[in-house]
Parts: structure tokens; C-alpha cells; sequence
């Protein structure tokens, strides 16, 4: 009898910030390898059914939900919600993420702080009012949407990237304590991606991009859809043993320090 060990088919996924981007493609990997998806957005309805009817399209059981992230009672209702009228939830995916790109001198406080709120304070709300039914059921999987930045520094991303960190240690803080109920905690650490989020930095001949396509090994920006294998993986029964791992989709950025200029 041949098991597929990546089949998702009966679980249901919630991928916060799930209407566009990379949360969007991961959602649509999990959903076309069988789970129900949880779309999940915080502000318009009108972009959340567009981005339901999207999934739809493609065959995927999806289902929308409209709440904020970083505030604990929306969640806990949403996910109430969520788990009368779709099912219990299998699968979390942490993925909504806000950047500000601006110095650490000229940051101001509150943007600094409105960027840990959604980047590292919601991933926490949120996983700890799922696991509790996940603890309840027997199991379950929560993948938090890490970055490079969880790894190194850059100049203008401070918040971004301390919050990544953050939610590094975080994914190993939460294997720790829920993988003897069965939950596998981990994470995916996108590299340089071509989204809306680097849409500003990846403009034709902007010293960025030409800096992104050599300091890359594999010479080009990730691809959304490059993400969807790593996060069918962490979601599925293939990784039933694997906790507190981060998982790096970055074109091989993170291995190497680069080539010198006359290399280039
Ligand atoms: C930036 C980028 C990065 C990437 C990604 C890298 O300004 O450096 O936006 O933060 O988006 O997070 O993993």
C-alpha cells in the first residue's frame, strides 16, 4: 500500500495574511496538496473574497477570514469561528508580516514598535490560542514565516530583522514546550523574493537588485511559488520528527559570503 506522505487531504490550514504574496502561494501549495485553507486578512473584505474567489479558481476548499493579527480577543474569536464552522485547525502558518525600512536613528518608537507587534507579537497571540485546541486533539503543525533576516543584518530593516530573530528563538521556544503533544513548530526563512513587500528594492537597475542577483549564488530573486515544497513539507506527515527547524528558501544567500568585485 504506497503512502503519500505529503498528502494533506482532511486537514485544515490557517495561513494569517494569506490574500496576497507569499503567504498566498504557500497557502495555495498546502491547499493543492489537499488541506481546506483559512485565508485570512485584516483590513478589506472586498480584497479577502477577491483572494478567496482566487483560490476557489483553482480548485482549493477556501474559506475567509477577516481579523487582526495582533489583537488577542479578534483572534481568539476568529479562531472560535473558524473551528465551528470550517474544523479544527491542523496547520498554522504564521506569515503576516509588516517592514519599515528606515534607520535606527531615524526610526520613531512606535514604528518600530507597530513592526514587532505584527512580525513577532501576533505569530505569539496567535500560536498560543491554536495550540491549546492542537494540545486538546493530539497534535498539529505551526510554521512561523521566519526570513534571512532571522540570520543577518541590513541597513533600514533594524525592526524587521530583530523581530525575525526574534521569531527564530520563538520557533525553538515553542518546539520545546508543545513537541511532546505531538505539534511540530518550525520555520521557513525566505530569502530575497520577488514580492510587492521588495517590489520598491527590485526595480530594474536599482543598485539593489543588481547587489541581490551577485550576492545570490543561484543568480536570481525567489520566486513565490519556490517556497510551496518546504511549506508541504513542515505541514505534513514527512515531517512528523522535525521540531525548532528553520528552513532556509534563499537561493543559497545564507552559504556563502559572496564573491570579490572583479569575480562578479
Ligand atoms: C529587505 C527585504 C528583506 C526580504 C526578506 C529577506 O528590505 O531587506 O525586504 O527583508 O523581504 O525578508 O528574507
Amino acid at each position: 500500500m504506497s503512502i503519500n506522505l505529503f498528502d494533506l487531504t482532511g486537514k485544515v490550514a490557517l495561513v494569517t495574511g494569506s490574500t496576497h504574496g507569499l503567504g498566498m502561494a504557500m497557502a495555495k501549495g498546502i491547499g493543492h496538496a489537499g488541506a481546506k485553507v483559512i485565508v485570512n486578512g485584516n483590513s478589506s473584505q472586498d480584497k479577502l473574497d477577491k483572494a478567496v474567489s482566487d483560490y476557489k479558481a483553482e480548485g482549493i476548499d477556501a474559506y475567509g477570514y477577516l481579523f487582526n493579527v495582533t489583537n488577542e480577543k479578534e483572534v481568539q474569536n476568529a479562531i472560535l469561528k473558524i473551528e465551528t464552522e470550517v474544523g479544527a485547525i491542523d496547520i498554522l502558518v504564521n506569515n503576516a508580516g509588516i517592514i519599515k525600512r528606515t534607520s535606527i536613528i531615524d526610526m520613531e518608537v512606535a514604528d518600530f514598535e507597530a513592526v514587532i507587534n505584527v512580525d513577532l507579537v501576533a505569530p505569539f497571540i496567535v500560536s498560543k490560542h491554536v495550540a491549546k485546541g492542537m494540545i486538546n486533539r493530539g497534535g498539529g503543525k505551526i510554521i512561523n514565516i521566519c526570513s534571512m533576516m532571522s540570520e543577518l543584518g541590513r541597513d533600514t530593516v533594524s525592526a524587521y530583522a530583530a523581530a525575525k530573530g526574534g521569531l527564530k528563538m520563538l520557533t525553538k521556544s515553542m518546539a520545546t514546550e508543545w513537541a511532546k503533544y505531538n505539534i511540530q513548530t518550525n520555520g521557513i526563512g525566505p530569502g530575497y523574493f520577488a514580492t510587492s513587500q521588495t517590489a520598491p528594492i527590485r526595480k530594474e537597475g536599482h543598485p539593489f537588485n543588481d547587489f541581490i542577483i551577485t550576492r545570490t549564488p543561484a543568480e536570481r530573486w525567489g520566486n513565490p511559488e519556490d517556497l510551496q515544497g518546504a511549506a508541504i513539507f513542515l505541514s505534513s506527515k514527512a515531517s512528523d520528527f522535525v521540531n525548532g527547524h528553520i528552513i532556509y528558501v534563499d537561493g543559497g544567500i545564507l552559504a556563502t559570503i559572496g564573491k570579490p568585485a572583479n569575480e562578479l
